[in-house]
């Protein structure tokens, strides 16, 4: 065996970096992004899936290498042959077959069980590069339109209408559900039963151009009433609370912002970029990406390709430092 300068064999190597290995993924078990978390009935029918799947993994492998090992020490003998032969056919065909046959109904039943629940409420988001468009179907006038942050209800089934504007991109909330892709053209539906309130991350979870890591989103879980009571203040547009800030919002509408932005309320119609009429009641800005505070959205309009590179929003770095507080204290004021 090779021997390293200061005596580490291989093996002592590998008896340091495995458990370091292992404590990195299992870290990734607990928490916001974590389908172990439970937060959701589809999530926990999967993980119901997974752990029989996984001792049943183990069983079989265990099985083939004990036969591996006694194929290796037992010599050929005319017997042999004869049994042989009743382990492939026995161990190699039926019994495989009727393991993957078990294992695919169990599957296909779980999926049956998703799409059987009669949904309390529909959203339809799309994916954009590099961030998600959310729309409420409030069965009212006019859909309520966010973006980055979705919410829902605690122990009502939400059905999800997933497309894309552009290329395709993937929705996962790990914690509620299974992942699903986003085509253009298409509409897939995912149904989501979240069962424990409180914010849970997602992620887009395919390649979809430079931005793609920073394309996150949350999941916001509420008590039914409190989304209830939510879902009706975002529909209305931007208060006077924001209004008040006149000069914030001559800015506002003076930079151009209203030609990709809409601010209910406020005559800014655009559809290019997230709909900011409830901005600072979101946790985050950019698609998950930074605290909402008022210092964080100054940097977002200064130096916006520096915080996300590749993003499809021009940076102002050129806005006067008075202008600049007018126009983030306008949108702190956009609850
Ligand atoms: C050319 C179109 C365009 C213009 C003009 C524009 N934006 Fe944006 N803006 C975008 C896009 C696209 C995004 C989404 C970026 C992302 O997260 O990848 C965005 C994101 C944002 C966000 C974050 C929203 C969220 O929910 O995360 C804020 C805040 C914002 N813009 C403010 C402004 C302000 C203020 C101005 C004017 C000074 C402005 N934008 C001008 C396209 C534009
Ligand atoms: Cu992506």
């Amino acid at each position: 065996m090779r021997i390293s300068r200061r005596g580490r064999t291989p093996v002592t190597r590998l008896r340091t970096y495995c458990p370091l290995a292992l404590v990195v993924t299992l870290s990734a078990c607990e928490g916001r992004h974590s389908w172990l978390a439970g937060a959701g009935a589809e999530a926990r029918a999967v993980e119901a899936l997974f752990w029989p799947f996984l001792i049943g993994s183990a069983l079989v492998w265990t099985a083939v290498m004990v036969f591996a090992a006694i194929a290796y020490r037992v010599a050929a003998h005319a017997r042999g042959e004869r049994i042989g032969r009743a382990v492939i056919i026995w161990g190699g065909v039926v019994a495989p077959t009727i393991v993957v046959a078990i294992l695919l109904v169990a599957g296909l039943l779980t999926l049956k069980s998703f799409a059987a629940k009669a949904p309390a409420l529909t959203l339809k988001i799309d994916a954009e590069q590099w961030w998600w468009r959310v729309t409420y179907d409030a069965s009212g006038a006019e859909p309520v339109v966010a973006a980055n942050e979705i919410r829902l209800p605690q122990g009502e089934t939400a059905e999800l209408l997933l497309t894309s504007d552009d290329v395709i991109h993937s929705f996962w909330a790990p914690a509620l559900g299974g992942k699903m892709d986003m085509i253009p053209g298409r509409t897939n539906r995912l149904t989501l039963t979240p069962v424990k309130t409180g914010s849970w991350g997602g992620v887009c979870a395919e390649y979809c151009g430079g931005a793609h890591a920073q394309m996150r989103f949350d999941v916001v879980v509420m008590e039914p009433e409190a989304f209830q009571a939510w879902l009706s203040q975002q529909a209305r547009a931007a208060g006077p609370g924001a209004l008040s800030h006149l000069q914030g919002l001559s800015v506002f509408l003076d930079a151009g912002c209203g030609a990709c932005h809409t601010v209910r309320g406020t005559g800014a119609g655009g559809r290019v970029g997230p709909d900011l009429t409830h901005l600072s009641g979101r946790d985050r800005i950019g698609a998950g990406l930074l605290p909402m505070t008022e210092a964080n959205l100054a940097r977002w309009i200064t130096h916006t390709d520096e915080v996300k590179p590749g993003v499809r929003m021009p940076a102002y770095p050129d806005i006067p430092d008075e202008a600049l507080d007018r126009l983030t204290a306008f949108l702190m004021a956009l609850k």
